[in-house]
């Protein structure tokens, strides 16, 4: 199975970006599975995925990159045994550490290839970078590609230095700009991410 993990801090765009994903798949012919996770009871983002036709699988009440370790490596391998996807995409929770995921799944299942695909939003970039930095460098330090979404509210220089904090901080990582919301740059950006 082809294994995207994305990562991003809450409200970043992840899911809006992930469905954009999904579909590109599908339309290569590939079916998708989407591993949702979700800190509390309330299945938002399952319900939206729904709506799009897409099939998901839901992991709620706590984090899977800590809390809910094992429920993880279970519901991966149900979806590998029983749903039997070409992809699975996986959105932790906003506060997760999307490496400390793909070391959770490692050896569980076959692994044709397992990318992090970390989402930045330039829209809170500055407030975030300020109040939680360190978490930000964290989360999206071990991401094999970066998408700065948003790009529809802010001008050409937050974009500029929001890169450039970027390659700074993941040095050689590929940075796509793009917005979930008009479009913008999604072609180039699921082109140069997606193992289509
Ligand atoms: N203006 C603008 N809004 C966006 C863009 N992408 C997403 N949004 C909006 O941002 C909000 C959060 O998007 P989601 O896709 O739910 O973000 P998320 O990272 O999945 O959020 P959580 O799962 O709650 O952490 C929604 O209201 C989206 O409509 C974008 O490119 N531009
Ligand atoms: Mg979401």
């Amino acid at each position: 199975m082809i294994i995207h993990i994305v990562g991003g801090f809450l409200g970043s765009g992840k899911t809006t970006l992930l469905i954009e994903m999904a579909k590109a798949y599908i339309d290569k012919g590939k079916t998708v599975v989407i591993l949702e996770n979700e800190s509390g009871e309330i299945g938002v983002d399952g319900m939206v995925l729904e709506n799009n036709g897409l099939k998901s699988v839901e992991l709620a009440n706590g984090c899977i990159c800590c809390s809910l370790t094992g429920s993880l490596q279970a519901a991966m391998r149900y979806i590998e045994t029983e749903m039997k996807p070409d992809v699975v995409i996986i959105e932790p929770t906003g506060l997760a550490l999307p490496h400390k995921v793909v070391e959770i799944i490692r050896g569980t299942v076959d692994e044709e290839a397992t990318t992090i695909i970390g989402i930045v939003d330039a829209k809170r970039f500055a407030g975030l970078l300020e109040k939680k930095g360190d978490f930000l460098r964290m989360q999206i330090s071990k991401s094999n590609v970066l998408w700065i979404n948003k790009i529809d509210t802010v001008e050409f220089d937050t974009i500029f230095e929001i890169s450039s904090w970027l390659r700074q901080t993941c040095p050689g990582v590929q940075i796509y700009m793009v917005s979930g919301k008009t479009g913008e740059g999604m072609k180039e950006a699921l082109a140069g991410s997606l193992i289509l």
